[in-house]
């Protein structure tokens, strides 16, 4: 039997020895070393062989199998050598040329300010829970104090799916779940996507981002809402930015705002982004409609709280200066890469 194995040896050597390029000595590794090669079927002696004989056979099998694989490995690296080097040599190679650069990707600049908002808000407490998009006509309308035929749902115009359930027009359902869900007093924001069926133009899409915010505890007041406020758009912004407060219709709050800050893509002189206001309106907010506390199973008369729904897409667009929205979600790399 050691014959056939160093026959198979030196066999192997001699092809080896006139392999020229390395798609041939593949293919000759593949033949005496795959799993059904040359030195796998010698293992098919093995049955032919006496019992105390079997542990040298199958020891000198894989002896040869490792010294072929490094025949072999020595072998492609001297083929490999060999290409490079003609390569080199080649009249056409420019060894100046510069590399091809990798594509390097980065955060999304909605993540990025995602990411910037939840660490301002955690530093002052706030917990983040996360919520459906998908929901029901309960947690999006109802309990916000919207009933069926109350015209504030026409503010929303709503992508309804077939099981009668909807694509939520706004973060607020999370303020009902979180006043479900935790024991008072708390404080949390939830980011998210939200969805209308919107005309779309420079400032709105159908598919955009908002931030919730919620504080529940006793003696809540508006001064500490705007307060709030002004620290996270100033943290965002890391700078002093214009801001104006109006007051501002929302069923679920009460009373409610609107909290516009200046456009900065045209410094407040007017442009398509703010609708030549110098304005835009980002975060409407106020204190919890006390019918709002109660679907959140809460009593007004020992709870009280506030809450705010920040246009995420539209920060973004203040932020970095973006004078469409459609840009944001549109996956143009050409847009995104200006983000590194
Ligand atoms: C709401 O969605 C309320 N849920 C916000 C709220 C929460 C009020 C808590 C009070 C208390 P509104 O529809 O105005 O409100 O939307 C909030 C913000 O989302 C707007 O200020 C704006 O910045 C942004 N927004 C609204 N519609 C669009 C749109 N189509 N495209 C992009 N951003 C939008």
């Amino acid at each position: 039997m050691s014959d056939k194995i160093e026959q198979v040896k030196i066999e192997a050597n001699a092809e080896l020895e006139k392999v020229t390029d390395e798609a041939t000595l593949r293919e000759l590794e593949i033949r005496y070393l795959g799993k059904k090669g040359t030195v796998a079927s010698l293992m098919k002696f093995m049955r032919d062989i006496p019992n105390e004989e079997k542990p040298l056979f199958g020891k000198k099998v894989n002896d040869l199998k490792q010294e072929l694989q490094h025949e072999f490995d020595t072998r492609g690296a001297v083929l490999r050598n060999k290409t490079l080097m003609a390569e080199v040599q080649d009249p056409f190679f420019d060894p100046t040329l510069p590399s091809m650069d990798e594509p390097v990707g980065n955060l999304h600049p909605l993540t990025v300010i995602t990411e910037e908002i939840e660490a301002i808000f955690r530093t002052m407490g706030f917990v983040i829970p996360d919520y459906p998009e998908a929901e029901s006509e309960f947690f999006n309308f109802e309990a916000l104090n919207i009933p069926g035929d109350h015209p504030a749902r026409d503010m929303q115009d709503t992508f309804w799916l077939k099981d009668g359930n909807l694509l939520r027009t706004h973060t607020s359902p999370g303020q009902i779940r979180t006043m479900q869900q935790l024991k008072p007093p708390y404080r949390a924001i939830f980011p998210g996507k939200v969805y209308r069926y919107e005309a779309l133009d420079a400032s709105h899409e159908h598919t955009f981002h908002q931030v919730e915010g919620l504080v529940v505890d006793k003696n809540v007041s508006v001064g500490n809402l705007i307060h709030s406020m002004k620290v996270l758009i100033e943290e965002i912004f890391q700078r002093k930015v214009n801001i104006r407060l109006r007051p501002g219709y929302f069923p679920f709050v009460e009373p409610g705002f609107e909290l516009d800050m200046e456009c900065s893509v045209c410094q407040g002189k007017g442009c398509s982004v703010c609708k030549r206001t110098g304005w835009v309106e980002l975060l409407p907010c106020g204190l919890v409609h006390p019918n709002v506390l109660r679907a959140g199973g809460l009593d007004p008369d020992e709870w009280s709280g506030w809450a705010f729904g920040l246009g995420l897409s539209r920060l973004v667009m203040m932020k970095y200066e973006i004078d469409d929205i459609r840009h944001i979600m549109g996956g143009d790399l050409r847009f995104l890469d200006q983000f590194q």
